[in-house]
């Protein structure tokens, strides 16, 4: 009984729990055996080591002599404050004295984007935060000029509790904590929140209010539709909370191809001051997929700044290998922030090369004001990181002009492969592109991005999958089962893309159900949150919900209650070192373990015994100079 009272003690589930609590809670001491912190990290390293992660069975491993990344140093004397930056003045000032001060900028401002859509887009978003929050002192203290370090939202919000068993709440918590003068930065997708379908007002603003709390300094928010009117809710809580405001247009299409005359210079200027009369500060540029041409970025730019008046945040992608040629163009026309990664997480499908673009624009009347030796210690750190992830490398091996055909956000790119891969499709890559390019078309040409990005690819995979031809999903005379994401797009769940549906595919869909034409969120009734916070703080047995927690549940319950279950088993795993999380230790290894500041534990494998009759293997470790021991399932 101990064990359980133990278990379900809350100040145990909330990871309070220390050598004090059993001092100070004698009712546990009947007998029995105890499962502390340390002890659920030995039982998660003894599980990895027999029987693998079962995200890096089968795929590519690291190299074998891949060394500890070490951060670099930072340039500052120890325990002295890192120079100023922009967080700094917006804490002082406020968000529009931010935004102004962009503008009065001659040079071109950076923001990082390694820590979310480097990875996201190179490694399939498994980035762990220790991997984040070990180099963020460097970034404090060797590069204080960057405009921001994008590390939150998007993808990495699910796929931290989903794949990496960590909180994304205490992944921003402590990034923020030791990058005191830099800006965070994270993407939100409006009314989809960090998720793939509309929620509720109410919770939209909970979410952003937290985010905020908890770390965020500017918020980029899109649609994915560009659908301004489903962005005013998010916007609006990001202004309320004191945030920076980046509303942002996706760039589709090609702006100077007469036949694709839905997406010209006059779209985006008529969107972008529709995103400034709802409030943006500051006017996000977000070409998803990489499209964005040199040429088309001179004048787009251009056209922003003098029509619009907001100053201009680009964001791409390299996937073609001229992105860069689009960020020299787009400084060029004067665009005032500009995002790129860390060499070492830079090109491809993810963004182009901080170092090169600081390079390139020294000396000129854009110089960013980044030191580049700083910029190389860090890349080089990344380096290191990057290996220990190779079995999330699915990427491109060279620039590809396909993207013109289909149109892929980098973010995509990776996971689309890999759920072709999974379905055994991957020698029909080539045939996914256009069939993805096919699907636009019968769309009626949209803005590709998470969550409507999904569902073309979606869509795509299944008219591939079956042997499907446009002119057969288009024949009224042909059955065709639609996947549910595409079912509920044309419902109208995802809000409207510009001009509406086209008819003839929304009918054929809907089945002569009628679609929703106004804003989804208007038809959601808000969510009781004490209601749910105590529902589920009943399922978890009595465990504290706070307000993350419960964001995070609002956004994925399963995903989050799923988290919270592996978390009872396996503590506090997002302290382990990257190499051991995915594969466990061999006999010898040792590493060391901080489960809470300045609480090390010093792990060190000794051997793994048989496996008994009950199909169980015991591992022997040493904990901080003890032997221990734990048992675990072969499961292999
Ligand atoms: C997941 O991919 O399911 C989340 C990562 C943690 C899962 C742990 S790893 C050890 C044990 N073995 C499994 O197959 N799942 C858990
Ligand atoms: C996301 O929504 O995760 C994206 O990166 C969209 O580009
Ligand atoms: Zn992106």
């Amino acid at each position: 009984d101990f064990v359980i009272n133990l278990l379900k003690h809350p100040v145990f589930l909330d990871d309070t729990y220390t050598t004090k609590f059993i001092d100070t809670t004698p009712d546990l001491f009947t007998f029995g055996k105890r499962r502390d912190r340390a002890t659920k990290i030995l039982t998660y390293l003894a599980d990895i080591t027999v029987n693998g992660h079962p995200e890096t069975a089968g795929r590519k491993m690291p190299v074998a002599q891949a060394r500890p990344p070490i951060p670099p140093a930072p340039a500052i004397e120890s325990g002295t404050d890192p120079a100023p930056g922009t967080r700094q003045l917006l804490e002082e000032k406020g968000a529009q004295a931010v935004a102004d001060w962009m503008a009065a900028q001659s040079r071109l401002l950076i923001t990082d984007t390694t820590m979310r859509d480097g990875h996201q887009s190179l490694l399939a978003t498994r980035m762990r935060s220790i991997d984040m929050i070990r180099v963020a002192p460097s970034y404090a203290a060797n590069l204080p000029q960057l405009f921001s370090v994008e590390c939150w939202g998007g993808a990495t919000f699910d796929v931290a509790y989903r794949f990496l068993q960590e909180c994304p709440w205490q992944r921003l918590r402590d990034i923020r904590a030791h990058m005191p003068n830099l800006m965070t930065q994270m993407l939100l997708r409006a009314s989809n929140g960090v998720g793939y379908t509309n929620y509720p007002d109410n919770v939209v603003q909970s979410f952003v209010r937290q985010a905020a709390a908890t770390g965020v300094d500017v918020f980029r928010v899109f649609d994915s539709l560009n659908w301004v009117e489903n962005m005013r809710v998010a916007m609006d809580a990001v202004i309320e909370s004191g945030k920076i405001c980046e509303g942002s247009v996706c760039y589709t299409g090609d702006m100077l191809d007469p036949d694709r005359a839905k997406y010209d210079l006059k779209y985006y200027i008529r969107t972008a001051q529709d995103l400034k009369s709802a409030g943006a500060h500051v006017l996000g540029l977000k070409d998803m997929a990489g499209l964005l041409k040199p040429a088309a970025a001179r004048m787009l730019i251009r056209a922003l700044k003098e029509e619009v008046g907001l100053p201009v945040h680009f964001h791409t992608h390299d996937t073609s290998g001229l992105a860069g040629a689009t960020i020299l163009a787009a400084a060029d026309a004067g665009v005032d922030a500009v995002d790129v990664a860390m060499d070492a997480f830079s090109g491809g499908t993810s963004q182009p090369c901080l170092g090169s673009v600081v390079s390139a624009l020294s000396g000129t009347d854009r110089d960013t004001g980044l030191d580049i030796a700083a910029i190389r210690q860090i890349s080089n750190y990344w380096e290191r990181v990057r290996e220990n992830y190779a079995a999330f490398e699915a990427g491109l091996q060279a620039p590809a002009s396909e993207v013109w055909l289909h149109e892929m956000p980098g973010g995509q790119f990776t996971n689309l492969k890999a759920q072709a891969r999974s379905m055994g499709l991957e020698d029909r890559w080539h045939e996914i592109a256009q069939t993805y390019a096919d699907v636009n078309r019968m769309f009626g040409d949209i803005v590709k991005v998470t969550p409507s990005s999904k569902v073309v690819g979606d869509m795509a995979l299944m008219m591939v999958a079956q042997h499907l031809t446009p002119q057969q999903v288009m024949d009224p005379a042909t059955e065709v089962s639609f996947p549910d994401s595409v079912i509920d797009m044309m419902r109208g769940n995802l809000g409207q893309p510009p001009g509406g549906w086209p008819e003839a595919i929304q009918k054929k869909v809907l089945k002569g159900e009628a679609p929703i034409t106004d804003r989804p969120g208007a038809h959601l009734p808000p969510v009781d949150l004490e209601v749910t916070r105590a529902r589920l703080a009943e399922e978890l047995d009595g465990k504290t919900i706070d307000n993350e927690d419960l964001n995070g549940y609002l956004m994925y319950p399963k995903v989050f209650t799923d988290y919270m279950a592996r978390h009872e088993t396996y503590g506090p795993v997002r302290t382990l070192p990257t190499r051991a999380f995915f594969y466990g230790m061999e006999p010898g290894d040792q590493i060391s373990v901080e489960i809470d500041p300045g609480k090390t534990l010093e792990i060190q494998m000794l051997t793994l015994g048989e496996t008994d009759e009950k199909g169980q293997v015991k591992v022997f470790f040493e904990l901080n100079g003890q032997p221990r021991q734990v048992r675990v399932p072969n499961r292999k």
